[in-house]
Parts: C-alpha cells; structure tokens; sequence
C-alpha cells in the first residue's frame, strides 16, 4: 500500500498506515507521531467517513458558510468574522492533546489516534450563544465517554477540566499579553456525570469535513445544552481533576457566567434576556428552549438544584 493513495483518512486507512511501517521492520522506529507527520501531508479537506445522524427530530441544518463565516473565537479576535482570515494559517496537524489528572496512565493522543480508537459519528445539534444567536450544525466525531472509559479515571476524578492550546505564534490575541480580550489559555469544565453524558461530544469535523481552524480545529468539545462559551476549541489538555475547574468566562465576570452555564430561556443574562434567539440566517427571533431543547435527556442531572443560583 502506498501511503501517497490514502484519499480518506479513515481509522481504516490509519491502522493501515501503521502496519505497512511495522511491515517494513522499523516498528520500534516508528512512532505514532511519525505517522501523523505523514498523514499531516495528505488533504485534508477528505471527507471523513463516519455514522450519519437520523436527524430523528428533523432538525433543519444551518448552511455550511453560516456556520463557518459567524464565529466567536477570542483567541484570533473578538470580531465574529476576522477569525475566517486569521486563522488561515494556523497548523492543526500534526496535533496531540494531553490526557492527565486521575487517570489511570497520563499520556497524550494525536487527533489521528483519536479517531482510530474511537471511530467518528454525526450528531446533528442545536447550538446557542449566551449572547442570543443560534444554529444548528452536523458535528462529526464521538462521545466523551468513549474517551473517558479509555482513560479509567479514579474516584478522585469528579470533574472534567479542558484547556486550550496556548501558543502565542498561532493566536494572535495570545501574543498581546496583559492586552488581550481575556485571560488565556481558554479554561472549561464538566461535573463527572455531565461529561460522561451520552450527548457530551468531542469534534473533529462538521459537515462531513475536518474542522476549519476557525471553528476550532482540529478537535473541540461540544456540549448542546449549555451556552457555547462550554463547547471549548483547539484542545492542548483533558485533565480529570477533582474540584470543579475556574471556566474562563466565571473568572473573566463572575455575576455574568458561572460554571454550569446551561440554557435557560427563565434566567435572563443581566444585561439582556435569554428567552428569545436569533437563528442564523433568520431575521425573526425564536423561542429558546429549556437546556436547548435537550430537557428530556439532561434535565435529572440538575434534580434539586437550584438554577438562579448554578447558572
Ligand atoms: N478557545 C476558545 N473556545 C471557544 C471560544 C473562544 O473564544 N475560544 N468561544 C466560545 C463561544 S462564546 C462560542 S459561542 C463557541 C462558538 O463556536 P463556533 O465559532 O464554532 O460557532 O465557541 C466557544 N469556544
Ligand atoms: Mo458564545
């Protein structure tokens, strides 16, 4: 098999990958970063093969363009559109993300090891911004839990805490020190039961492709029943940890966001109401829905709390 014919990066063509470099007896040469660093040459705008959504509720998607053109995305820049040029250039592959806290054996997994061990779906999900518009997008990747049970995190591990990559020669607005729009990296957190939640989703693609820089890439979490500021982009760290983690938008105001950051069209933002949302592409605001419309799913991991106060 020559490597220079895999079209698709699939896991398939991954494991291929490997054996044919084990085949030529250079196994212990051969790391798995080696690998990445010659899929890294191959296009990446192949679509990626993966189990398409039944869309059972019949969601109507958002365009490709909407998704990708409205952004927010600090790192480059606070303007919802500048994110598409800036980010042009920044190299999302070879990419490895660090897996640490209470777990079973600390390591890091290239985004190419991630979709090998886990495989990749689609999850067609509604998403909302705290600040009042809305879309809905095909994510392409796997469940959180899939990873965690991978990991075997100990009983020290009540929360889940992730962290943006921080490198000041990728993102701009990194490099402007005590000058920048907010404190980097980007921190977010999970209670344990949020993050094992069957709808809890790492991303590595939408719309059948690879993540675009400025959505995230090359791998994002995406959790559909909080405000989006949870779903945080470009990981560099997945850690177990066992107080709940300081999110970055808490830390940056405290009245404003706190750390469960669920939708909830009954609690306004102080400066504005969250009853009502802006779909993209749309000139009319929508109702928005309790947990965005996941109730039914989420809704008993909040039993008893109360949500003025976990907000
Ligand atoms: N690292 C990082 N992650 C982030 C952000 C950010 O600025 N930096 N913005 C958040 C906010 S406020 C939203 S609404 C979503 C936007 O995702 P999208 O641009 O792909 O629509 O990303 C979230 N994740
Ligand atoms: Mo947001």
């Amino acid at each position: 098999m020559k490597i220079s014919r895999i079209a698709n990066i699939t896991p398939e063509a991954l494991f291929e990958a490997r054996r044919y470099f084990l085949k030529l007896g250079a196994g212990a040469l051969v790391s798995s970063s080696a690998i990445s660093n010659l899929l890294a040459d191959l296009p990446q705008e192949a679509n990626l093969s993966y189990t398409p959504d039944a869309n059972p509720q019949k969601l109507t998607l958002n365009t490709f363009e909407q998704a990708s053109n409205y952004v927010n995305f600090y790192e480059f820049s606070t303007d919802k559109g500048a994110p598409v040029k800036l980010s042009q250039k920044m190299k999302t592959s070879p990419w490895n993300v660090r897996l640490g806290g209470e777990i079973k054996t600390a390591q890091s997994l290239d985004v190419e090891e991630f979709i090998a061990k886990f495989g990749l779906e689609e999850r067609i999900y509604r998403f909302r911004c705290v600040e009042g518009w809305s879309m809905v997008v095909p994510w392409i990747g796997f469940p959180l839990y899939k990873l965690l049970d991978y990991l075997e995190p100990n009983s020290n591990a009540k929360y889940v805490k992730f962290t943006t990559r921080y490198d000041p020669m990728m993102f701009p607005d990194q490099a402007k020190g005590i000058f920048s729009a907010i404190k980097y990296p980007y921190v977010e957190g999970l209670r344990m039961d949020e993050a094992r939640h069957p709808l809890t989703f790492i991303a590595v693609g939408m719309y059948g492709k690879r993540l675009l820089p400025q959505n995230g890439a090359p791998i994002r979490l995406v959790v559909p029943w909080k405000y989006g500021f949870k779903s945080i982009k470009s990981l560099e760290l997945i850690e177990c940890v066992e107080k709940e983690p300081l999110n970055t938008w808490q830390e940056q105001n405290p009245k404003e966001y706190g750390f469960y950051a669920n939708v909830n069209p009954q609690v306004d933002h102080p400066r504005w109401t969250q009853a009502k949302e802006r779909l993209l592409g749309k000139l009319t605001k929508q109702d928005t829905l309790m947990f965005n419309g996941y109730e039914k799913e989420v809704g008993h991991l909040y039993a008893g709390m109360d949500l003025r106060k976990f907000f």
